[in-house]
């Protein structure tokens, strides 16, 4: 085990018992959602993975470790601090050097799941190829990392602040799998679908585990994405998300925002455009994901 890493005892025993784990990222709690609502849903999330029969192992950087399972102080330190790094994969070395305090985006979250022995991670949507890429080059390292780590992200797509197409094309150059959970198209985060068609489709956790397991086998070093959409009762209209994005890609723009802040610059922009609906969305659709994944660690670990 990596000597960075400290992973809480009963997410070790889980794992040294082949009992299921799910992984969290903690980007989505420290960037993504405003307080108080992202330290319930950190908590709920946990507690929905738990109810499913598996062990919820939330991941965040602080005092030179790498923690997987977070106590509920390091949590609400997450969900409340300011001065939370965004870690991707290029920001790991530097955080555990400094002893800061660092929240996981998928990139990150992966490649310390990966480390502990996860191979499931719940959250809501990854990132992907920006509009306007062929200008900004601005793609998201969590594609990369999807293409080079043995992790299954469960996810509601990727919200249209991206280019889906090219995050398609991206994810299908670099071999990554992208199974529509219970779908035929990739879901559009808060939107049921965006159109797009995808060329996998599962509708059990049981066949899932099954795709995960056969590509195991193979030793590929790649992830996959499952891709499952909101529930129908908490999807938002499309047109009302249209508009909530546009007018937020146009506020970036007009403020300068780049690099590793476009995205969650959008994510608040979003929220405030729809007084909130967008948030309750993102919180019903991460729940989602977190029963969906908890189901297919299980159906995995029976494998064995
Ligand atoms: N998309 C969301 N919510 C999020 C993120 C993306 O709907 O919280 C976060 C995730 O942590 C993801 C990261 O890994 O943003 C991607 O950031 P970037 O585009 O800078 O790679
Ligand atoms: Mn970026």
């Amino acid at each position: 085990m990596n000597s960075l890493l400290s992973i809480a005892p009963e997410v070790s025993a889980a794992l040294a018992a082949g009992r299921p784990v799910v992984a969290l990222e903690s980007t989505i709690i420290s960037h993504g959602m405003p307080y108080p609502q992202n330290l319930e849903m950190a908590r709920r999330v946990e507690a929905i993975i738990r109810e499913e029969g598996a062990v919820p192992a939330t991941i965040a950087v602080a005092d030179n470790r790498i923690h997987v399972g977070l106590d509920d102080a390091l949590l609400e330190r997450l969900a409340t601090a300011k001065d939370v790094a965004k870690l991707s994969r290029r920001d790991m070395g530097a955080i555990l050097a400094s002893g800061g305090l660092g929240a996981t985006t998928v990139a990150a979250t992966m490649i310390a799941a990966n480390l502990a022995g996860i191979r499931v991670f719940a959250t809501g949507g990854i990132g992907g190829v920006h509009r306007g890429a062929e200008i900004s080059f601005d793609i998201s390292a969590d594609l990369e990392e999807l293409a080079r780590t043995p992790v299954a992200v469960v996810c509601a797509g990727a919200k249209s602040i991206l280019d889906l197409p090219k995050t398609l094309e991206y994810l299908e150059t670099r071999g990554v799998p992208v199974i529509g959970y219970g779908t035929d198209t990739l879901p559009a985060f808060f939107c049921r679908s965006s159109g797009l068609a995808l060329a996998l489709r599962r509708d059990t956790p049981e066949e899932v585990a099954a795709v995960l397991a056969a590509q195991a086998a193979l030793g590929f070093p790649a992830g996959a994405v499952i891709a499952n959409p909101i529930p129908e009762a908490h999807a938002l209209p499309e047109a009302e998300i249209d508009a909530a994005i546009a007018s937020a890609l146009a506020d970036a723009d007009r403020d300068g925002i780049a690099g590793k802040a476009v995205t969650p610059y959008l994510l608040a922009r979003i929220v405030a455009l729809t007084e909130g609906r967008s948030l309750t969305a993102n919180i019903a659709l991460v729940e989602n994901n977190a029963r969906v994944g908890a189901r297919i660690a299980k159906a995995l670990a029976a494998l064995g």
